[in-house]
């Protein structure tokens, strides 16, 4: 836990350095027809980020095993309207929102990261499976398609 808590700090720090000098228009370019803009991942980080401090804490005290409830992605890139919103505020909440995960996971205590929950099609995960997910799923969508 403590190298993904590093690992989240370590973005929270390189992101805005590295996406600020960025012109709105790099940013703002297609990369391919039905592909999201770079401004667009960033949103959908934040959604993704959304959901999942919602799922974090919820699994500690609910009834187990926790059914993970999943989201739409593009209605919510589409609904936010992350296309039109300035980068400097899509990066403050995601700085926001990370900030609020680092201090939630720092805070489970170790036998709840063995918590159990169920993220569909009748597959269970512990928290910790989760939580690991989650920064796998950031790490993916950076290296791969922002930082490029
Ligand atoms: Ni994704």
């Amino acid at each position: 836990m403590q190298q993904i808590i590093e690992q989240l700090n370590h973005w929270i720090v390189k992101v805005p350095t590295e996406l600020n000098p960025m012109s709105e228009a790099e940013l703002s370019l297609k990369p391919q027809p039905h592909k999201w803009l770079k401004k667009e991942i960033m949103g959908h980080l934040c959604d993704s980020a959304i959901a999942n401090l919602d799922r974090f804490i919820k699994i500690q005290y609910e009834k187990q095993p926790f059914v993970f409830s999943s989201y739409n992605q593009d209605q919510w890139v589409e609904r936010q309207n992350y296309q039109d919103t300035p980068l400097e505020e899509i990066i403050g909440l995601w700085i926001s929102l990370n900030k609020r995960i680092v201090t939630v996971i720092s805070r489970i205590p170790n036998e709840k990261l063995l918590y159990q929950c169920e993220i569909g099609n009748q597959e269970m995960q512990t928290l910790e499976w989760l939580i690991q997910d989650y920064l796998e799923h950031m790490d993916h969508h950076l290296k791969d398609q922002v930082f490029i």
